[in-house]
This record gives structure tokens, sequence and C-alpha cells, in this order.
């Protein structure tokens, strides 16, 4: 990054459009052809922050002040380039038990049956080991065979020492080499462009459910082109 001049930005955010919520495995999804990157966590990780960080938006998805309540999946559109799904925060402390695992249908219903799903931005506070439902998440994700990038939240709270000790830490317990984990921070930018190198990275290769075959194995990045209705 200390080349000259400024660094390109790898995710230049031309347009944005939401697109709705859906709220079960089987209700209302948006219909389109661009590929899926989804967003999860667990609540108060700092997922609406990093989302508004990345899109350069202030508000758009919303930073909430009662982790807990959204349970809906909500997509947007980014340019012509990807879908954006940001996942319900689960694992909120103050629900009950009942409750705390009903993120469970909706996310792995979703993530097991979306087509479009190309990859997942996983989040994990930078401070704290992995919960007993980050866990469960990262089982499940590793299950699905999902390519996964984790972020590792709100760096600007650890000195640079504490940052990279943290990140060999997380790596070690989920069982994930380090240079998988880009530290992050909504407060300083830290990650943002590193995050979105990876996004457009992940969104250039073919989808990760496809065979390869012959005729397909050539592709690359051509994706994004599909025709807006
Ligand atoms: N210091 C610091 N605080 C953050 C960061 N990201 C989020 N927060 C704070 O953490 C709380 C939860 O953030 P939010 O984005 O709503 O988390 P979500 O529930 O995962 O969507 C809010 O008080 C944010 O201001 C960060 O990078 N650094
Ligand atoms: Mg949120």
């Amino acid at each position: 990054m200390s080349e000259t001049g400024a660094p390109k930005d790898p995710l230049i955010i031309r347009d944005i459009e939401y697109l709705g919520p859906m709220a079960s495995d089987t209700s209302w999804r948006p219909t389109h052809t661009l590929p899926e990157v989804a967003f999860g966590g667990r609540s108060n990780v700092g997922k609406s922050s990093l989302i508004n960080k990345l899109v350069r938006r202030k508000k758009l998805a919303r930073v909430s002040n009662t982790p807990g309540r959204t349970r809906e999946i909500h997509f947007f559109r980014v340019n012509q380039d990807f879908v954006l799904v940001d996942l319900p925060g689960y694992g909120y402390a103050r629900i009950s038990k009942e409750r705390r695992s009903e993120w469970r249908p909706l996310i792995e219903g979703f993530l097991t049956r979306s087509p479009g799903v190309r990859g997942i931005v996983q989040l994990l506070d930078a401070r704290h080991d992995p919960t007993g439902d980050d866990e469960q998440m990262l089982g499940f994700l590793g299950e699905l065979g999902l390519p996964t990038i984790i972020a590792a939240t709100k760096v600007d709270k650890l000195s640079k020492g504490a940052v990279a000790k943290r990140i060999r830490e997380i790596g070690r317990l989920i069982g994930m080499d380090d240079s998988q984990i880009i530290p992050f921070s909504a407060i300083t930018g830290e990650g943002r462009d590193e995050l979105a190198a990876a996004i457009v990275s992940l969104i250039g290769q073919p989808s990760w459910r496809e065979e390869t075959s012959d005729v397909d194995s050539g592709r690359f990045g051509t994706t994004t082109d599909a025709p807006e209705r």
C-alpha cells in the first residue's frame, strides 16, 4: 500500500438497490442472475457496520441498537456485480434458548438451496474466541464446502501486536490459515479494500456448486454481464 498515489479501489460502488427481505426458507427471494455473497455473524459482531463501510454508505444496513431483532435475510444489489446477502445475526445472549436456534433453518436453508451463492464473509469479533454459535455456523459452512472469508472485526479496540496475536489464535481455533482472516475495523476502515478485493475475486470464480466441465473450465469472470431486467 505504500506505492505512490492513491491505491486503486478494488470495488468502486456505482449503485446499490435494496431488493427486499426473505423471512423464511420457503418465502420470497429475489430473482436475478448475479452471484450472491452472504454476510454472517453473531448479533453485535459489527456486521451492519462492516457492510456500510464496504459499500461506502452510512446507513445501508441499519446499525442496530437492539441486536437479535433482525430475523430476516436482506438482499442488496451492488452495481451489476453481485447481490449482497445480509443474514440475520445469531446467538444474541438475551433471548431464550429455543429462540436462539431459530436462525438455523433460515440461514442453513438459504445457503443450502441458493444456486447463486458463491461464498460467505463470516464475521468474528477479533477480541474474543468464537462462541458455540460461531462454531456451529463454521461447522455448517465447512460441511457445505462454501468458500468462506473470515473478517475479524473491531480491531481498532486492540493494539497492533494484540491483533496479530488474536488472528493467529482465531486461526488456530477454527482450523483456518491466518491468511484467510482479514483484520477489519469499521472505525478506521482497516481491511475494507482487502475485503473488497477478496469479494471481487470470489465473484470472479466459477460457482463452487458446479461440476467443472471441459467446456466450462475456461470460463472466468463472465457472470457479471447479465443484462439488467
Ligand atoms: N470500535 C468499534 N466498534 C464497532 C465496530 N463495528 C461495530 N462496532 C460497534 O458495535 C456495535 C454493533 O455494531 P453493528 O454493526 O450494529 O453489529 P451487528 O449487530 O453485527 O450488525 C455498535 O455499537 C457499533 O458501533 C468497529 O469496527 N470498531
Ligand atoms: Mg446489524
